[in-house]
């Protein structure tokens, strides 16, 4: 038998007001021909199908159109809601695509063994992204530990209970879980969105049993491997979702199963379909580097322009923009670009790296920069003000997601 691991594909993501919908189309064709070739038994989406809760319709229609390829490949499907997902939006037509053979899981069911998913030599515990109010139910009358602990310990409570229930009842089959969360220790780039506490109250791999012979997670946008582990992977976003992804190699994980065991498990590249570059340097060695430029790929490339001068100088920037403007054909487009002089005085966007772009940087960085410049405040009353913020912060981001 043989399993693809996908997760995080954002279906309607944008970037800098760009659409990525060629991006999408590309590695959809990619990824029917790949199946279709290798003879895959079954697709694992482990979340954050759609960049929305509220998808626009082109992304909808998209993600039904490839759904009716994988019927015709006789590929099932089990999909898992992220934290981008609306879990009713994916649920709402999960009994008529359950009969097409596509499992789908937007959010967390109760009773929790009908998450637990029973192919002919394969068991995979489905498991979506954990919403507060999932975890609160899984650690009812366990009180005294802190509200990230009580997190935590409702994630490894609800994997822990699967295990057990596969453990019992499959005991000689291969399991599979599938996730979406936010494990310590993981390279990030600048595309999730935090999640469970603004990121605080991250897993360690302990928190997945032994009994689980690979666990497929989604969330982080880069491929990797949790606590060394070889069993805990994500496998990243098929395409690159920020700047920040540029030079990472984009990648979907295939394992073959046979004699009830995980054989083997291999890493595919996906092929690159749009070069992101970022050109840096003074407004003459800009000009000259974008003249020069070379695309190198299928689609338009995205660029990232950033001017430093020496002295401020308004001239220099009409004629950034001027060049910008104008600068816009098949091969390339500037997606945003940035211009600052060396000699202008610090206000407060200095605080962040040069080249950062405002809508990257967290809430909750940003109040910590904040709170940093206040020197009358105590420790204490740092600590305590971000705790309130961090809380706040997530009402705000829950009711989003609603
Ligand atoms: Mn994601």
């Amino acid at each position: 038998m043989k399993i693809l691991h996908t997760a995080d594909w954002h279906l309607g993501k944008k970037l800098h007001k760009h659409d990525l919908s060629k991006d999408h189309q590309l590695f959809l064709d990619w990824l029917i021909n790949f199946i279709q070739e290798q003879k895959i038994d079954l697709l694992l989406i482990s979340g954050d199908v759609f960049d929305l809760a509220n998808p626009p319709i082109e992304a909808r229609a998209m993600y039904y159109w490839f759904l009716r390829q994988m019927i015709q490949l006789k590929c099932k499907i089990i999909i898992t809601g992220g934290n981008h997902d609306s879990a009713q939006m994916l649920d709402a037509p999960k009994d008529i695509l359950n009969l097409l053979d596509i499992t789908v899981v937007g959010g967390a069911i109760n009773p929790i063994e009908n998450e637990v998913i029973v192919l002919e030599n394969l068991v995979v515990c489905a498991v979506p992204y954990l919403r507060d109010a999932d975890l609160r139910q899984a650690i009812e009358g366990e009180s005294g530990a802190s509200r990230v602990e009580n997190v935590r310990l409702g994630i490894k409570k609800h994997y822990d209970t699967l295990a057990e229930i596969c453990q019992e009842k499959y005991p000689n089959l291969p399991k599979i879980a599938m996730g979406h969360l936010y494990a310590h220790g993981v390279s990030t780039s600048e595309s999730e969105r935090e999640i469970q506490i603004g990121n605080e109250a991250g897993i360690d791999s302990d928190c997945f049993s032994q009994t689980f012979d690979y666990v497929a997670l989604g969330h982080i946008h880069r491929p990797q491997i949790i606590g060394g582990n070889e069993r805990i992977r994500y496998s990243g976003s098929p395409i690159p979702l920020s700047f920040s992804e540029k030079n990472d190699q984009k990648i979907v994980l295939l394992l073959e199963v046979f004699d009830n065991k995980i054989q083997e498990i291999k890493t595919i590249d996906v092929p690159k379909f749009r070069d992101l570059k970022r050109i840096s340097g003074t407004l003459e060695e800009v000009k000259s580097k974008l003249i020069a430029h070379q695309n190198e790929a299928q689609l338009q490339a995205f660029l990232e322009v950033e001017v430093v001068e020496e002295t401020f100088n308004p001239l220099i920037i009409k004629e950034l923009n001027d060049l910008i403007t104008v600068f816009d054909d098949e091969s390339a487009t500037v997606l945003k670009h940035k211009i600052s002089f060396k000699n202008e005085v610090k206000s407060s966007e200095e605080l962040f790296v040069e080249g950062q772009n405002l809508e990257d940087i967290s809430e909750k960085s940003m109040l910590q920069k904040r709170l940093e410049k206040e020197n009358s405040l105590s420790d204490e009353h740092r600590t305590l003000m971000m705790e309130a913020f961090t809380e706040l912060l997530q009402m705000v981001e829950q009711d989003n997601e609603n």
